[in-house]
């Protein structure tokens, strides 16, 4: 599996802000997480067939976000809704479903509202630790009895999202073929381990991937040169290039590697340059 590589990164076109003809619904789907009950924002596209099989792309917000970040963006709607149904009406992509869960427990909202420092190590542990209830839970509550194979799920995030989509390909690559991570470093290690340790990052997801024994995945990570986040994604990426290791096989071309990186120049730390990464990479999966 190999995937194209981003060359440049096109603008939106300013017509995919607008309401398609053909329009997917948003839907919200609850399952319970032991006494908590959750729900999790499912898009799924215009003339969507039950009888059919898609691929599904689930998606992980940042800190402070909840199910529906990806739409609602931070502070100014991102036009996602709209940009998903443009790129599937007019062919730029298959129809895909989309899924964005949260790693919020819901009776624990007053988490988002401890001052900052003080969230911090609550985050890296849900976050560290959501890939089980994604693969138990939410691939439950959205897929039932009709699950896909690994090779029809990507997973992609942004910050403490990434974050979390690191830790999915460490523990969960029989779930998932595909890794987006968006502008945030593994936090296996610590808090920031991409840049305060990022050969021991790096060794710590070659191993654990190695360990899945899994061969086919592609890790397709993205960021911008102005984002706050690339000074801890950059080092990693570069610690994990430099093992040299099959496992993260760098790839300059579209025949060979299963690892990429773009970094978007002045890119920053907010859903709208997130959002322009999507519509660049969904029609690549
Ligand atoms: C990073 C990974 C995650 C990072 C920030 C975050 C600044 C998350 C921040 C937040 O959720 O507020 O590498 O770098």
């Amino acid at each position: 599996m190999i995937m194209k590589l981003l060359r440049t990164l096109n603008e939106i076109p300013a017509s995919y802000f607008e309401e398609a003809k053909e329009q997917g619904i948003l839907k919200r789907i609850t399952y319970t997480k032991g006494t908590d009950t959750k729900y999790v924002t499912v898009y799924e596209p215009y003339g969507y067939d039950p009888a059919e099989e898609y691929d599904y792309v689930y998606m992980i917000h940042g800190g402070g976000g909840d199910p529906d970040s990806y739409y609602t963006g931070d502070g100014k709607p991102t036009g996602l809704k709209n940009i998903l149904d443009n790129m599937i009406q007019n062919h730029d992509m298959d129809a895909k479903i989309i899924v964005t869960p949260t790693y919020y427990p819901e009776n624990d909202k007053p988490i988002k509202t401890l001052p900052f420092p003080e969230q911090i190590p609550i985050m890296r542990d849900l976050t560290e630790n959501f890939w089980k209830e994604l693969i138990h839970e939410v691939i439950d509550a959205v897929e039932g009895d009709r699950k896909v194979s690994r090779e029809h799920r990507a997973i992609t995030g942004f910050s403490m999202g990434s974050v979390t989509t690191w830790s999915v390909l460490a523990h969960a690559l029989a779930y998932f073929s595909t890794f987006i991570p968006m502008s945030g470093d593994s936090w296996a290690i610590d808090v920031k381990g991409g840049s305060d340790h990022s050969e021991e990052t790096a060794k710590y997801l070659r191993d654990a991937v190695a360990e899945q024994n899994i061969p086919e995945y592609f890790i397709y990570a993205v960021t911008g040169d102005k984002d706050i986040a690339c000074a801890n994604l950059a080092p990693m990426i570069k610690a994990m290039k430099d093992l040299n290791d099959p496992i993260f096989a760098f790839t300059e071309n579209d025949e060979e590697g299963n690892f990429a990186f773009f970094c978007k120049p002045d890119g920053v730390h907010a859903y709208k340059d997130i959002t322009q990464y999507l519509y660049n990479v969904l029609p690549l999966i």
